[in-house]
């Protein structure tokens, strides 16, 4: 089953679902559009907005609705007739509190004391209306850790995404956090509990790996990173930045292009040492001819180049790595007693093309060179 989920890239009324499939541990395919890229994409979807699920190219909108089918497949919905409508009553009343708070970040009428008179009959009649409505759903609970009964349900899973859309945005984050804090402990308590179970999840989502399907050299980067302990989320099907920049690292900053994320992170987390020259050389050198191999084997798959290049070109690289690495201090890496960036680089080519049955070929030359070879085997299976 493959499954998609196509929201925009922030919490909104897509997170909820997220989050049940995150729980769930359904592998599914995030893909988060940017809202000025959304004009291209609009037509493929039946209601024209998102979020959209999409299961093996079967298409289902309209986000509760969702959230009903996923919570009945999966176990999220309750049996009795009372729980199933405190359920509906939380998720209706989380969703008139957000479409609410949502004109208090952009309220609908123009002028100036108007604002101020809206913001103030949210902060101080409409929010209360809601929140104590909540809170009392939860205190009537026979559980304070779920919102409906003593397991998840779908309700749960509804305002621990909306509370992210409260997180996200910094005006609300600014103007309603400390209030839900001070005057709602219980729901707050509640949200901060449950939200552990996603600490991973959220953990994952700072680091943002962006590429399209012509960026290159991807798997190099996620060993990288792995192997860094840096855990991280990747956006494929990215058409924000423009094409030359890919792949993009978002990580405490924008990193743009492949060889440029590898050497910062490698400096970062000592995989590419640059206090010895020569050690920046050979890394350098390795680096060099896999590159050349990448592209040579990119124009083959993009047909721009006949096999050529592997009979004639590779034969030749894959020579003098063989006498490199054999002269190198050990077998296991090739340059150095440790792991640096070309490592990576040799076992992301490994994966991405040596082993592409597209370029089969490649792997009975490289099986001739036996150092190379099993070096690149071993590294396969060590490295994540
Ligand atoms: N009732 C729908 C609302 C869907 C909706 O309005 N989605 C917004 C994003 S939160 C959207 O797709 N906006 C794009 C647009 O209006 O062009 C649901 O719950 O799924």
């Amino acid at each position: 089953m493959k499954i998609k989920l196509y929201y925009f890239d922030g919490p909104g009324i897509g997170e909820a679902i997220r989050l049940l499939l995150v729980k769930t541990h359904i592998k599914f395919e995030d893909i988060r559009l940017k809202y000025s890229d959304f004009a291209k994409y609009r037509d493929k979807f039946e209601l024209k907005r998102l979020p959209v699920l999409d299961i093996d190219g079967k298409q289902y909108c309209q986000s509760k609705a969702i959230l009903f089918f996923l919570g009945i497949k999966y176990d999220y919905l309750p049996e009795g007739a009372d729980e199933v409508y405190r359920v509906t009553f939380v998720m209706n009343t989380v969703e008139e509190l957000m479409l609410k708070a949502s004109y208090y970040l952009y309220p609908h009428f123009g002028s100036e004391d108007k604002k101020q008179l809206e913001q103030k009959n949210f902060i101080e009649v409409e929010g209360p209306l809601y929140m104590k409505a909540l809170e009392k759903m939860l205190r009537m609970n026979k559980s304070d850790k779920f919102i409906v009964g003593s397991k998840y349900s779908i309700a749960d899973f509804y305002i621990l995404g909306a509370y992210e859309g409260l997180i996200y945005f910094k005006e609300w984050n600014e103007a309603f956090m400390h209030i839900i804090k001070d005057k709602y402990s219980l729901l707050y308590n509640y949200i901060q509990t449950r939200r552990q179970d996603f600490n991973l999840y959220y953990e994952i989502t700072k680091t943002k790996l962006y590429y399209s399907p012509h960026s290159k050299g991807i798997e190099m980067i996620r060993i990288m990173l792995k192997k860094a302990g840096i855990s991280f989320y990747e956006y494929k099907n990215e058409d924000t930045f423009e094409e030359d920049y890919l792949p993009v690292l978002e990580h405490e900053t924008c990193l743009y292009k492949g060889n440029n994320i590898m050497k910062s992170i490698g400096y970062a987390f000592g995989y590419y040492p640059i206090d010895k020259s020569y050690k920046v050389y050979n890394i350098t050198w390795w680096c060099e001819v896999w590159n050349e191999l990448i592209q040579g084997c990119e124009d083959i798959l993009k047909e721009h180049e006949d096999k050529e290049f592997i009979t004639t070109r590779v034969p030749t690289l894959f020579e003098v790595m063989e006498s490199k690495l054999k002269a190198g201090k050990s077998k296991e890496y090739v340059v150095g007693l440790g792991y640096t960036i070309a490592d990576f680089y040799a076992v992301g080519v490994w994966r991405e093309y040596i082993t592409n049955p597209k370029l089969d070929q490649l792997k009975t030359i490289i099986a001739t060179y036996p150092t190379l070879y099993n070096y690149c085997q071993i590294q396969h299976k060590l490295l994540p």
